[in-house]
């Protein structure tokens, strides 16, 4: 059984659509499955201007009847509130009138290679399609992904560790810590360091700077066994790396300690095992964020994503003009500063998504019920208990 994610839209076209198709029928969805990650995804500070125009929500227009999916590809709708402003130039048929193109490609953005590569001459043209406005459409095919796993009794959380030269205290977290996370500016769990990210963000935006960081996903309930250590290409490790590093600036990925384990001895690095009949198996260290030979452990999964500073900037970068090949400052407009607050709930969609594909290719079933009479043969054969 294979699922799959894929999204379609422009930042200011007339919409963004998501179909995620693989799920199995029966399972329940409520509109705030969906709505709510949406608008978590559009705050943090450090937004710019459009995050006023959107009131993001997905309309569902296929797979799901009577708030039960149906087996067949779920089908997302997300309006672009801001198509009314660009209804020109962006309309998908000839407008009968003279488009300006932009010929000013930023340092950082995918708008030279991509007009080389798709052989455009208006930037707008690979632009529209690269900008993480697209992200509004992962995160509402997160949403159903997300409720797939609560059903399985998974749930997927995040916060920000870093902005700019700001870090977060590292402490361990359960899932009650994050709470209330969404209530802090720049979705930071510790007061202190989210007041110095809020500061720094001011202070950078003031100087025309944008600024990246690192969030981190967590997820709790997971079973043990799903990827696989057989092949490369079901190590879980590799596709969470990969669902991280899809998201729009994000440049680097973590699994656990990952860097930092690097450099401690192996005597030290690893999560000793032992076992209880209450508990069963047991660890006291999670080092290896829950994942061990490409497969979850039943340990809670960490993973980070490192955020470069965003590259469209208030005071240009040098560049060239694609037209000219003269010297010229790169493409300047409305922008964010900071969005890491927003990459984490989109890490959150991207790692619901690639844990629902795998719990799909482990246990199978057309129906929810079927999935969860697969559980819980599995977990009986292991004899896993929920911690
Ligand atoms: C983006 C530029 C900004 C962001 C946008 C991503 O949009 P605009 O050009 O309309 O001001 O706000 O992100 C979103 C619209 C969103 O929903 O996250 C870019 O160039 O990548």
């Amino acid at each position: 059984m294979t699922l799959r994610l894929i999204t379609a839209g422009e930042s200011h076209g007339p919409g963004l659509t998501c179909i995620v198709e693989g799920l199995p029928a029966g399972l329940e969805l409520r509109p705030e499955d969906l709505n709510a990650d949406m608008a978590r995804r559009q705050l943090g500070h450090g937004r710019g201007g459009r995050m006023k125009i959107e009131r993001d929500a997905a309309e569902v227009t296929a797979g799901v009847r009577h708030g039960r999916t149906l087996g067949s590809p779920v089908a997302l709708q997300v309006t672009n509130r801001d198509y009314a402003n660009w209804e020109e130039r962006m309309n998908p048929w000839p407008v009968g009138e003279e488009i300006n193109q932009v010929h000013l490609p930023r340092p950082g953005h995918a708008d030279l290679v991509g007009t080389q590569k798709y052989k455009q001459s208006d930037v707008r043209n690979i632009l529209e399609r690269a900008s993480a406005r697209e992200t509004a459409a992962r995160v509402a095919g997160g949403g159903v992904c997300k409720a797939f796993l609560r059903a399985l009794g998974v749930e997927v959380r995040s916060h920000v560790v870093q902005i700019a030269s700001v870090s977060a205290p590292e402490r361990a977290l359960g899932l009650q810590d994050f709470d209330g996370v969404d209530e802090s500016p720049v979705r930071c769990l510790d007061p202190e360091a989210t007041r110095a990210m809020v500061r720094e963000i001011d202070d950078l935006r003031k100087a025309n700077e944008s600024l990246g960081g690192v969030f981190e996903v967590q997820a709790f309930g997971l079973h043990p066994g799903l990827g696989s250590h057989v092949s490369w290409e079901e190590r879980l490790d590799g596709r969470l790396a990969m669902a991280l590093c899809s998201i729009q600036a994000v440049k680097g990925a973590a699994i656990g300690d990952a860097f930092a384990i690097a450099g401690v001895l192996g005597s030290q690095a690893h999560d000793e095992i032992y076992y209880s009949t209450e508990r069963g198996y047991y660890r006291k260290t999670n080092h290896a964020g829950g994942l061990e030979g490409g497969m979850t452990n039943g340990l809670p999964l960490i993973v980070r994503g490192a955020m470069k500073p965003l590259p469209t900037l208030t005071k240009p970068l040098r560049s060239v003009d694609t037209e000219t090949h003269e010297p010229a400052q790169a493409l300047r407009e409305r922008t964010d500063s900071c969005t890491v607050p927003a990459a984490g709930v989109v890490g959150e969609a991207m790692v619901a998504f690639v844990l629902a594909s795998a719990y799909r290719a482990k246990f199978g079933g057309d129906h929810i019920d079927d999935v969860l009479e697969a559980l819980r043969a599995y977990q009986e054969r292991i004899g896993w208990r929920s911690s």
